[in-house]
């Protein structure tokens, strides 16, 4: 049987055996201010790879406020998270492929007053109010936003995304 060049490489090609990749799993907004009280988060993961899909999402809120919230569909690869407190959120996606490999990811929610003299606007003395208060050790979430029991510079840069 003859076999031409293109014809060899065409075989070639076709004996190659592709390993398919690591399940990976990406979020969207890892890290994300929620200015407007009354606002709804907007989770969302992409996975790829791995043994393909379908991809069956779940997420779970792992730590918060004590007030808690609530997912729209916690079972779907975007759901609406509705916080009902202040203070830091942290949520962990896990992720199956077509196999069942399991792969995870995390995001965070920040969920604040911002007006924090109370004058009812939120504006650039209710953020300097907040840098008076550097490095204090507060637990108040309106100052503290990322929780880390200090006022640093993230929580100057997450607030200032609401101002
Ligand atoms: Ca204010
Ligand atoms: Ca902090």
């Amino acid at each position: 049987m003859a076999t031409t060049a293109d014809g060899c490489s065409a075989a070639v090609r076709h004996q190659v055996t592709r390993t398919p990749g690591q399940l990976a799993v990406a979020v969207e907004n890892e890290a994300l201010a929620l200015c407007d009280l009354n606002g709804v988060f907007q989770l969302r993961a992409r996975a790829g790879r791995g043994a393909g899909g379908p991809y069956n999402y779940h997420w779970t809120l792992i730590s918060g406020p004590a007030e808690g919230g609530t997912f729209d569909n916690p079972d779907s690869e975007a759901p609406r998270f509705t916080p009902l407190g202040n203070g830091v959120y942290r949520f962990q996606v896990s992720v199956t492929d077509r196999n069942g490999a399991e792969q995870s990811a995390s995001a965070k929610l920040f969920r604040f007053d911002n007006d924090l003299n109370g004058d009812g606007c939120v504006d650039d003395a209710d953020q300097a109010m907040r840098f008076a208060a550097w490095g204090a050790r507060t637990l108040a979430a309106e100052q503290d936003v990322d929780g880390s029991g200090t006022v640093r510079v993230l929580d100057l840069l997450i607030s200032r995304a609401c101002y």
